[in-house]
């Protein structure tokens, strides 16, 4: 039947794998049917029916659904509803191939203390900025040993984000998730070559770019006390210029609880991985596990050190005045690597329901490597209580995507600063189980997440960069804005929408899903950050298998 009125058509503007579930989301109300045709012969491949219209609070829109999940020919398409037809398509094998190694790059792009090569980098190539070897002890950090004034050398590391300065906490979460997605998916990782300096070696490329911020985070605890500072940071941020342009003095500033854990949890995984890596890898094994049950210690003996900004310093804070689920991911972790009883007993009395990880709320990460690698060595019950809670978390993502207009599982409340990797976190935990109970309901619901912030948005951007038919080209990150070349740096996830609006720029919308600008102003929303991408690595490697 014809349809008179104008549609859009919102779908994953990277496609979809033959028999991955396909769903786009189309603008209408009263249409009926959908068809497929291929771009090749213009022959109509594929018809359906369109959902109910409902609905979306968030955004204020009246949308139905194209559900093709059961087509899973390979090809060109393009989606036609009455006289409409959306952008072209692709079904492949392939269709997440090049955007997970983009992403799992960016963090390439971000590594500080180095120059990136024109061999590597491309149009990219950059001088080195920020050699962080004559680094302040900050006064809030002094310590006996090292009173403030006093130089340490800590370089190394990932730029944060769009800014330069390098924070333990977000340093945390970000190499946690990469390691993960290592640990998860490490017969795809033998085989992922993101043409970085390491790529020649025996390891894995997502272990050496990880191991480019374990290297800085090692240089980030004070070795007598075994407190761990909880940035590196310039006093103000950086105007946008280059690396090698921001050439402010450089401090560490602070000791807090959860730098201490977030640095234990990290290296407590990091040990186990480097050792099953083998040689050359036991030292550095053996180091990180004693450097992170230093830290643990330090944490203990300070559980109330939260982070205070001082007065003269005003980067990011990652201040977070509750350390309960930091201390549940780092004793996970330390029983893990180490099994000693200290760290059980002290998982078995703080429990911790599943939610949706973040920087701020990480016990879900504990929950995760207990699930990952508990079997053997937990009891039945306690290994049944860690898939129980994470279960449960589960199913509620699944009915909120069931229950949502777009079939996407973002509720009013994930969309905050960040709100993309909200979606993705969701998604990184949905992937994970599914790999053990193979509930398609998971799959489908992680799809309709990565879908989202590839293109199933009421935006109609795809999030990240240099991947789709509309996609940021206005990210806020200094590179990127300050290098000449007009396209941004690949490979990195936008903020997204969310209507806080904590910064000057206009929006089109106050509407949570519709709150979103490409606009380097705003870093509220078009920021990028390495804890957004890293699960953005993990979901495109899990969809990938
Ligand atoms: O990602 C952080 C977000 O959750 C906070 O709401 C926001 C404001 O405190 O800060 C974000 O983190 C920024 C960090 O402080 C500095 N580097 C850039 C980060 C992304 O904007």
């Amino acid at each position: 039947p014809a349809v008179s009125q104008t549609v859009k058509f919102e779908l994953n503007q990277l496609g979809f794998r033959p028999y991955s579930f396909k769903v786009a989301v189309v603008s209408s109300s009263d249409a009926t049917e959908f068809s497929l045709v291929s771009e090749q012969n213009n022959q109509v491949v594929y018809t359906g029916n369109l959902s109910e219209a409902a609905n979306w609070d968030v955004a204020n829109q009246q949308v139905q659904v194209a559900d093709f999940s059961d087509f899973d020919q390979q090809g060109n398409f393009k989606l036609v509803v009455g006289n409409n037809q959306s952008d072209e398509f692709v079904i492949s094998d392939d269709a997440y191939q090049a955007v997970h190694n983009a992403a799992l790059k960016a963090f390439y792009f971000n590594r500080a203390s180095t120059a990136l090569s024109t061999e590597f980098a491309g149009d990219y190539a950059r001088a080195a900025g920020h050699a962080d070897d004559k680094v302040k002890i900050h006064a809030s950090a002094a310590s006996a040993n090292r009173p403030a004034g006093c130089e340490i050398s800590a370089p190394k590391g990932w730029y944060d984000a769009g800014d330069y300065n390098k924070y333990i906490v977000n340093s945390g979460i970000s190499t946690y998730t990469l390691l993960s997605a290592y640990r998860q998916y490490a017969a795809f990782y033998q085989q992922q070559l993101t043409d970085i300096p390491e790529s020649a070696n025996s390891v894995p490329d997502i272990i050496d770019e990880a191991n480019w911020n374990l290297d800085w985070m090692r240089s980030m605890q004070d070795p007598v006390d075994g407190g761990v500072y909880h940035k590196l940071t310039t006093l103000n941020f950086a105007g946008m210029v280059m690396p090698k342009d921001a050439t402010a003095q450089r401090y560490v500033v602070q000791k807090t609880v959860t730098a201490a854990l977030d640095y234990a949890a990290t290296l407590a995984l990091a040990s186990r991985i480097y050792t099953d890596l083998g040689e050359p890898n036991s030292a550095k094994a053996a180091d990180y596990i004693q450097a992170a049950e230093k830290a643990w210690q330090w944490a203990v003996e300070h559980p109330q050190a939260y982070y205070q900004q001082p007065e003269d310093v005003s980067t990011g804070a990652y201040g977070d005045n509750n350390a309960e689920d930091e201390f549940f991911w780092a004793a996970a972790e330390l029983y893990l690597t180490t099994q000693k009883d200290i760290y059980w007993q002290y998982v078995s009395e703080h429990w911790l329901n599943a939610s949706t990880p973040g920087w701020g709320n990480v016990g879900t990460l504990g929950l995760l490597s207990l699930q990952s690698e508990g079997k053997s060595l937990l009891s039945a019950a306690d290994y049944q209580n860690v898939q129980q809670r994470l279960t449960d978390y589960a199913n509620q993502v699944v009915s909120d995507a069931q229950s949502s207009a777009y079939q996407v599982a973002m509720n009013r409340t994930d969309f905050v600063w960040g709100s993309n990797a909200n979606a993705l976190n969701k998604a990184m935990v949905l992937m994970q189980l599914f790999a053990s109970n193979q509930n398609s309901d998971y799959k489908k619901a992680a799809q309709g997440l990565l879908d989202y912030v590839l293109g199933r948005n009421p935006t109609g951007y795809s999030y990240v960069t240099g991947f789709g038919h509309k996609t940021p080209m206005h990210i806020h990150h200094r590179p990127s804005e300050a290098d000449g070349i007009a396209e941004p740096v690949p490979g990195w996830l936008a903020g997204g929408a969310q209507n806080g609006q904590q910064d000057d720029c206009n929006y089109p919308s106050n509407l949570p899903a519709l709150s979103y600008v490409d606009d380097v102003c705003s870093y509220s929303t078009n920021e990028i950050t390495i804890n957004w991408n890293a699960p953005l690595v993990f979901v495109l490697a899990a969809l990938n298998q």
